[in-house]
């Protein structure tokens, strides 16, 4: 019996697009069947029930944690499940659970440990200008850090080894996007890039506000790069 791939979904108040978002992901990938969780931080809408009616297995976190806790959680429920690979994407639509095989392709293959969905290398179907011209900033910034040609650095579609997910620490609650990629490049697991398609949100609210963003991942990046 293969391993299976484990998708999760981080959700927070998505009951506008989680269903769909479930029922497009793929049932198997490569042989492996595909277990898809949604990791729920007590919406107050119905994530929950729309993610359950859809086919997905709801886990929770104790209370509202942020996004951060939301992926370790996912990463720990996934090593759990002995995943052969461990994917992630938004529950809002902005990626393709469609492009879930092209993801962990080089992790089946044993090429990567790490792979991450780059807008930029793929298709920006909506994406404002404000928010574009950030994530080129603070790609830039984190390209340096890690020593390595990121083309995305705040992508919300990535896949892990098991024994990246097992190894994987996130530092803080608020969210992963920075700090994941540095300890697994600084742990010496193998990254790469995939180019992916992305379409911003036409539902739900984004958790993303520029001045709490900044407050919370710029001390985390410098803590986490001081970490031994
Ligand atoms: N479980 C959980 N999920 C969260 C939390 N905060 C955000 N999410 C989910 O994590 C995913 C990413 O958050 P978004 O608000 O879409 O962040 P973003 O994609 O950078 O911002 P947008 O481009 O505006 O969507 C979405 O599916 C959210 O519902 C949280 O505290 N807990
Ligand atoms: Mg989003």
């Amino acid at each position: 019996m293969h391993r299976p791939v484990v998708l999760f979904l981080p959700a927070r108040n998505e009951d506008a697009s989680v269903g769909d978002v479930v029922r497009r992901v793929p049932r198997s990938v490569a042989g492996h069947p595909v277990c898809c969780l949604v990791v729920d931080d007590h919406s107050t809408d119905a994530t929950a029930t729309r993610a359950t009616e859809a086919g997905a297995t709801v886990v929770a976190n104790h209370g509202p944690e942020g996004l951060g806790a939301a992926v370790r959680l996912g990463l720990a429920e996934a090593v759990r499940r002995h995943a052969a690979a461990v994917a992630f994407c938004d529950a809002d639509g902005e990626y393709a659970p469609e492009e879930l095989p092209c993801m962990v392709a080089p992790i089946l293959a044993g090429q990567a440990d790490y792979v991450v969905g780059s807008r930029f290398a793929g298709e920006i179907r909506r994406m404002h200008p404000h928010r574009r011209i950030g994530n080129r900033v603070l790609t830039a910034v984190l390209a340096r850090l890690a020593h390595l040609p990121i083309t995305d650095g705040q992508s919300g579609y990535r896949a892990l080894s098991g024994q990246a997910a097992s190894a994987a620490e996130i530092i803080h609650d608020y969210n992963y996007a920075q700090v994941l990629t540095l300890d697994l490049v600084r742990k010496g697991y193998r990254y790469a890039e995939v180019p992916i398609t992305y379409a911003f949100r036409e539902r739900g609210r984004s958790f993303v506000r520029l001045d709490p963003y900044l407050r919370a991942v710029v001390p985390a990046v410098w803590r986490e790069l001081h970490t031994p």
